[in-house]
């Protein structure tokens, strides 16, 4: 990387110049996962450093969550290669009251690098909604992302409906976001739980591989 003009594009939430960067940088022969990571997630982290030292409020945060999704939206072709026949179907969404999806869209775009069918059912999606949508899309695995403490909770009552639908048999349930961890799932009945997009994907993948060939299920990386 010979710069960080995407980095502070992102961090000073200007949209048009975190489009001109990234362009300019995969021109260039930038390897898109190191852009991602290096300069686009890196300066999340920062955004959300700056929330928290209260240098930035809230709508410098929804600025640079802009500029964010529109450098994702230009090199997201370069980051799912998408295979011919889908590998299973993934049926994806932010829990109830949570308004956080980069890393979900993110996840969602490295499971269709892995080959898998996205359903995205998109931010503050309620227990009955993911229980609905299991009934309808029958997915091989079901994803919830939850970014704030306050609405984890929903990642453990939106299993519960899940249950109490009837609609958990052969599925898969994995979890994320970065108030979750591994002992967490464990502690609410979720299969998966992965960390971050590109584990999740892997971690998907292995998980339907395996059940597919019929042994037991994947253990979280
Ligand atoms: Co909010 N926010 N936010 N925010 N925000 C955080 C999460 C926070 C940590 C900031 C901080 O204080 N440092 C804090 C949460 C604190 C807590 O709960 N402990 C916070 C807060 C407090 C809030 C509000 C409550 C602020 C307020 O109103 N007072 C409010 C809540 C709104 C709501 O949801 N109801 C709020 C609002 C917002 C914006 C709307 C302004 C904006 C979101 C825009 C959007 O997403 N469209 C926003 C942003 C941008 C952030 C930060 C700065 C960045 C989040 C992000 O996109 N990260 C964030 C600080 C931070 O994360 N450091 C923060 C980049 C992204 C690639 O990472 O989302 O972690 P992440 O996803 C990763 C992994 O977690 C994982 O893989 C992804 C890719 O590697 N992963 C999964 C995620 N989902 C997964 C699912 C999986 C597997 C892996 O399987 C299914």
């Amino acid at each position: 990387m010979d710069d960080d003009r995407l980095y502070q594009s992102i961090l000073l939430g200007d949209k048009d110049e975190a489009a001109v960067a990234v362009t300019a940088a995969l021109a260039k022969g930038a390897e898109p996962e190191r852009l991602l990571s290096e300069q686009m997630i890196a300066a999340m982290s920062e955004v959300g450093r700056l929330y928290e030292e209260q240098e930035y409020f809230i709508p410098e945060m929804m600025i640079s969550a802009r500029a964010m999704k529109k450098a994702l939206s230009i090199l997201k072709p370069r980051l799912s290669t998408g295979q011919a026949a889908p590998l299973g179907r993934f049926v994806i969404g932010t829990v109830k009251g949570d308004l956080h999806d980069i890393g979900k869209n993110l996840v969602a775009i490295m499971l269709e690098g892995v080959g898998f069918e996205v359903i995205d059912l998109g931010v503050d999606v309620s227990p009955q909604k993911f229980a609905a949508a299991v009934q309808k899309h029958h997915p091989d695995i079901l994803g919830m992302s939850a970014l704030l403490t306050t609405t984890m909770p929903y990642l453990e009552r939106s299993i519960e409906a899940i249950q109490f639908a009837g609609v958990s048999l052969n599925l898969g349930i994995m979890i994320g976001g970065a108030p979750v961890s591994q002992g967490y799932a464990e502690r609410i009945g979720a299969d998966l739980y992965a960390p971050e997009a590109a584990s999740a994907a892997r971690l998907a993948r292995t998980y339907l591989i395996t059940k597919k060939g019929g042994t037991s299920p994947a253990q979280g990386t």
